[in-house]
């Protein structure tokens, strides 16, 4: 293969990876980062001889073929595969987003992952799994230019053992109104149609869903009963002609088709690599269809309602001593009230974001607290932390802090399209922008006008609305009468200290440090068109008080907008949970301190829900 004689050079993957020049998902063009690239180009640089990358194991099967190597040495960097035993699935990954979860799922399970670098490795895949992403038009648009389209039909009409995921599913339909009608392969009879949010429904589709089988279908075995992740805002509906191909249905607002099955052709509207245990047991009876169980289990489940999410919150920075640690204040000061005023440590994020997997939690979210003030793409450990936690973590994982435009010290201009893309490349499923989406907001609201260049909006045209959460960090601000001010009040439920009945939210950036001249509701009404897929609804007030949530504030953002709130700052008790779920509109709760400080267990949360009648994933059904 290669002469000894050629190579003087041999950067292997823990070293590489170490110094965090290169990652697992770094190998297509166009998809290095930049440090990636600092790193490459420094090793070339000193010496005259072809760099080879070397991929040991835990990566059994590695290829690089298509990376177009910068011009600066286009000849000095040499990719080779190193090819162990672990079985091969082949994954078509059109570029257009974000798969790097489903690849960490298949590595998990011990498989190696194949890309198709052209239209005949999909005819040459053994096992083929197609993660759509983005909207359904440039999906369509990339399969038919790549000549794709054509040998994946084929694949999937002589009954090739494929699992398309999402969009991956919508696609073998013959139309979707996503920006259309747009033609999809036309495999199955049916049309993709959006979820009709007129009569209050909240769309995108985010969450756990009880799936209702409606066939045996091995890899859905396990399923019955479970929740399983969606995100999405567009749905196929189950009619005479598309339903022998129908294997399970799922209700939100109507009944839609969650999975597809007809001899080994397989498709799920939902998320398999973030749906926890269940899902990862989904993609294990794919993968390897003997580890199916012998008896046949009873796969009916019941249909249920979009399940109330339970969120952990790591709010991270560097501690003093420069090591990136779980913080958590006190209205915002994460400072302990000791003369050192050391910066609390409450342990270590990849740590606490696997053992809050474990423990059942619905999503797990990273704030980068100092992000504000610190550039984020500099701040390679946080990004290392997403990497290591999405090896093991198959639950959404969301990231937020510093994501908005940045020059650098060099001049070099970043956009925070790049910000949020390194973000998603490193694991992040969704991300949280903070100060940015203030600004963006004020500015929309004085000129009416969408310029498309704003961080929301640039980031939710590429990856999806779903894909982008505000978080908002307001603080209560009593007043006499809703008269006194220009933004929208609420009769607060106490009032306030000099007997004030009516409050309104004004927003801050920088982490609380400045406040802003708009409100919580205006913000959130402004975001929403701008592209935000999900509100994080923090509250100054509340933050760390264990008092329970800001009910009045949860109130007037949930019923101001159409996509769903998460309700955050003040849980101390179980009865916070169902108390804001029962009061308000809120889709998900957010909890930081109490889950730190062990108070409380994520499965007394939940176990208290369900004894009030609200509906969550159960904890076992991760
Ligand atoms: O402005 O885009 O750089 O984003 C910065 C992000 O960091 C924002 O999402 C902002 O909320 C967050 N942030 C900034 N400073 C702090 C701080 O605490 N000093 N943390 C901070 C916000 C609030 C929640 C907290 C809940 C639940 N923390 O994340 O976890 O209040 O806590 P509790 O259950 O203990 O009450 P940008």
């Amino acid at each position: 293969m290669l002469s000894a004689g050629k190579c003087v050079a041999v950067i292997r993957w823990t070293r590489v990876r170490a110094k965090g020049f290169i990652d697992s998902d770094e190998r297509k063009p166009g998809v290095l980062s930049a440090p990636a690239l600092l790193g490459l180009r420094a090793c070339a640089a000193s010496t005259a001889f072809p760099l080879l990358l070397c991929w040991p194991t835990p990566m059994p099967l590695i290829s690089f073929p298509a990376l177009t190597c910068p011009p600066w040495k286009s000849n000095s960097i040499k990719f080779f595969s190193v090819r162990a035993s672990s079985p091969v699935v082949t994954l078509l990954d059109y570029g257009a987003g974000n798969v790097r979860s489903v690849r960490n799922a298949i590595r998990h399970l011990g498989f190696s992952v194949k890309d198709v670098q052209n239209p005949e490795d999909i005819l040459d895949a053994k096992r083929l799994i197609f993660p759509g992403v983005g909207a359904f038009a440039a999906a369509m648009e990339v399969l038919e230019r790549t000549g794709m389209a054509e040998p994946l039909c084929r694949y999937v009409e002589s009954d090739r053992p494929f699992l398309g995921i999402c969009l991956g599913l919508q696609l073998l339909f013959e139309y979707s109104e996503e920006n259309g009608p747009v033609k999809g392969l036309g495999l199955i009879p049916g049309v993709v149609g959006r979820f009709d949010s007129s009569n209050g429904l909240r769309v995108p589709h985010i969450g756990w869903n009880a799936l209702q089988t409606t066939k045996d279908t091995e890899i859905l075995d396990d399923v019955g009963g479970h929740h399983v992740y969606f995100v999405h805002s567009y749905r196929v509906m189950p009619t005479d002609a598309n339903n022998e191909w129908i294997s399970s249905i799922c209700n939100y607002g109507d009944s839609f088709v969650s999975s597809i099955t007809r001899g080994n052709v397989h498709a799920v509207q939902f998320h398999p690599e973030k749906s926890g245990d269940v899902g990862i047991s989904i993609l294990k009876k794919f993968l390897d269809p003997s580890s199916s169980s012998k008896t046949k289990k009873s796969a009916i489940g019941k249909a249920s309602r979009l399940a109330k999410r339970v969120i952990a919150c790591l709010d991270v920075r560097a501690n003093d001593k420069g090591d990136l640690v779980v913080t958590k204040g006190d209205q915002y000061d994460v400072r302990e009230q000791s003369n050192e005023k050391e910066v609390r440590n409450l342990g270590k994020p990849v740590d606490l974001a696997g053992q809050y997997y474990k423990d059942g939690a619905d999503e797990v979210s990273f704030l980068n607290i100092t992000g504000f003030r610190d550039f984020p793409l500099g701040d390679l450990p946080m990004l290392q932390i997403l990497r290591y936690t999405s090896e093991n973590v198959f639950v959404p994982l969301t990231v937020g802090g510093g994501i908005r435009d940045f020059t650098d010290g060099n001049g070099r201009y970043y956009s925070s399209l790049e910000v949020a893309s390194e973000y998603f490349r490193s694991g992040a499923d969704k991300i949280s922008v903070g100060s940015d989406a203030v600004y963006a907001a004020e500015e929309y609201l004085r000129t009416g006008v969408k310029t498309g260049k704003t961080s929301l909006e640039q980031i939710s045209r590429v990856y999806g609305n779903q894909a982008v959460v505000v978080s908002i960090d307001p603080r209560r601000v009593y007043v006499r009468s809703p008269d006194d001010v220009e933004f929208k009040t609420i009769k607060v439920s106490s009032p306030g200290p000099s007997g004030e009945e009516y409050a309104w939210y004004q927003c801050t950036v920088n982490g609380g440090r400045e406040v802003r001249p708009i409100g919580a509701f205006e913000l959130a009404k402004a975001v929403e068109e701008l592209g935000a897929g999900e509100i994080l609804l923090n509250c100054i007030d509340c933050d760390g008080q264990g008092h329970g949530f800001d009910i009045d504030l949860i109130k007037l953002v949930s019923d101001a907008v159409t996509i769903p709130v998460i309700a955050s700052s003040g849980a101390g008790a179980v009865e916070h949970f169902s108390e804001v779920f029962e009061k308000t509109n809120a889709s998900a709760a957010l909890a930081a301190g109490i889950f730190h400080r062990k108070e409380v267990p994520i499965s007394s949360v939940k176990q208290h829900l369900l004894q009030n009648g609200i509906e969550v994933r159960a904890c076992d059904g991760h």
